[in-house]
């Protein structure tokens, strides 16, 4: 179903059958997008980038006390970074400026912990630069990852001291690189040197971005903006709310009853507007590792996690680490021209296109549509996409899909939709649809519905092997 085609003829059946009386949205007034969130969902896939210190010595997780002379990244091509998540329908790229061993991929001038005590470019010298160069040349958009967990930190532990160097770094990106789309916060928060755990003014933090970007969105377990999807598998929750109860989660890295819940699937009762991102790597790990050069994602096993994060009305941000020469893997690189070449394969046959609305109806207390669709010849699909117009907020609780076989067959039901939710099926050939929507909150908005062939079932192991 061509989506302006939907969007008209949806519209036009609930104006024409409106009833006096139905408030729109229950008492109060939904929580909605500001234009940057709903910017933000509809690019829908970003691209993370580990690199720094762990790059070179294979870790995870640095301890601090790392030589900066080991960090020398011979062939660094931020060009290559950028063209690599262009050329994979990525249209952010987010970068560690600083992970939890404090090394900083900029010369901080609040540490010599950074590339300046370095090899790389005689100490001359910034990643963070030549990133935001190559994303500004490419049409990118630049996003900032800056550990709060730092294990190289002297002050680290300290409270306010450290508050205030933690505080001064993230100036010094905000305000030395341009426009940054996306500050990403994690909550990791372990012992300073003396034993003693830190405690993050993240109002403070806040303010810093807030001043320094007002533009950025700010990523956290606790939002404000973007909230973490709850696991780094790149499976978002089913249902999957944008809206949240910002008390279920009240800082990032908050642990206890409720909390992955809350991240999987939001609250519709929620009063706050803070939609879902997947974070997933492309390999095992999150820094590239020669040995899981064999153990990167298939192009079939990206499109799964395209199918449940994305499909289920949240951000992809997928991980693929620089190696040690400074360039994205061969293998990686090829892998995410490959998915975006299967994506667009996939998704952008709409194979219901020239289809018409030829019947809608609303229900008498106005909450339930249901749209009878008329495709221009049977087809066959496996997948099924629909949208809704969540500018006005996420409002639809609960949907079925039906096609006609002499009779009407439910193809699929769900619970909420948001931005996009898509639904594998069995594979079926249909030449009518029909789409039943309800919301509690008034008129159900649908933007869209359209049908794919995926074909056959991409691969779930990590490896996209097994
Ligand atoms: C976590 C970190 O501990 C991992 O190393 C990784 O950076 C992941 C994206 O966030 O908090």
């Amino acid at each position: 179903m061509h989506r302006r085609e939907f969007v008209a003829a949806g519209a036009l059946g609930l104006a024409a059958t409106a009833r006096p009386g139905v408030r729109a949205f229950g008492s109060r007034r939904a929580p909605r997008p500001s234009p940057a969130q709903l910017a933000w969902q509809r690019r829908e896939l970003a691209l993370f980038l580990h690199f720094g210190i762990n790059t070179f010595t294979d870790r995870e997780w640095g301890t601090g006390t790392e030589d900066p002379r080991d960090f020398n990244p011979a062939a660094l091509d931020t060009r290559q970074w950028a063209r690599a998540a262009r050329a994979g329908g990525f249209r952010t790229v987010i970068l560690t400026a600083k992970h939890h061993d404090g090394f900083c991929l900029w010369p901080s001038r609040l540490t010599t912990h950074s590339v300046a005590s370095s090899p790389w470019r005689q100490g001359r010298g910034d990643v963070v630069r030549e990133l935001a160069d190559a994303a500004r040349a490419d049409g990118l958009l630049l996003g900032l990852y800056l550990s709060p967990w730092d294990r190289h930190a002297p002050s680290y532990g300290s409270g306010e001291r450290y508050n205030d160097f933690y505080c001064a770094q993230l100036e010094e990106l905000l305000t030395g690189y341009g426009p940054v789309a996306e500050v990403w916060f994690d909550g990791a928060n372990g012992e300073g040197p003396d034993g003693r755990r830190q405690q993050y003014d993240w109002p403070r933090i806040h303010r810093v971005v807030r001043r320094r970007q007002p533009a950025a969105l700010i990523f956290s377990d606790a939002g404000p903006d973007i909230r973490w999807a709850g696991n780094e598998r790149g499976v978002a929750g089913d249902p999957n709310w944008c809206t949240v109860d910002p008390a279920a989660v009240p800082y990032p890295g908050a642990s206890g009853d409720g909390v992955t819940d809350a991240l999987l699937h939001g609250d519709p009762e929620g009063t706050v507007w803070r939609p879902a991102e997947s974070d997933v790597s492309i390999r095992p790990g999150w820094f590239w590792h020669p040995a899981e050069d064999g153990q990167v994602r298939s192009a079939d096993n990206l499109l799964e996690l395209y199918l449940t994060s994305v499909g289920r009305n949240s951000g992809l941000l997928l991980n693929v680490p620089p190696t040690r020469e400074g360039r994205l893997h061969a293998t990686d690189v090829e892998r995410l021209a490959e998915f975006d070449r299967r994506r667009r394969e996939v998704f952008d046959v709409d194979l219901a296109r020239g289809g018409r609305v030829s019947r809608s109806s609303v229900s008498r207390d106005g909450r339930t549509i249901r749209l009878e669709c008329a495709l221009p010849r049977p087809v066959t699909f496996d997948l099924v996409s629909l949208e809704e117009a969540i500018a006005l907020g996420q409002s639809i609780e609960h949907y079925e899909i039906e096609f006609w076989d002499g009779d009407w067959q439910r193809l699929s039901r769900g619970t909420t939709i948001g931005h996009r939710k898509i639904d594998r099926v069995p594979a079926v050939s249909a030449g009518r649809l029909r789409v039943t929507a309800t919301s509690r909150r008034g008129a159900p908005r649908l933007a869209a519905l359209t049908v794919h062939r995926l074909g056959a079932a991409p691969a779930a192991g990590p490896d996209g092997g097994s």
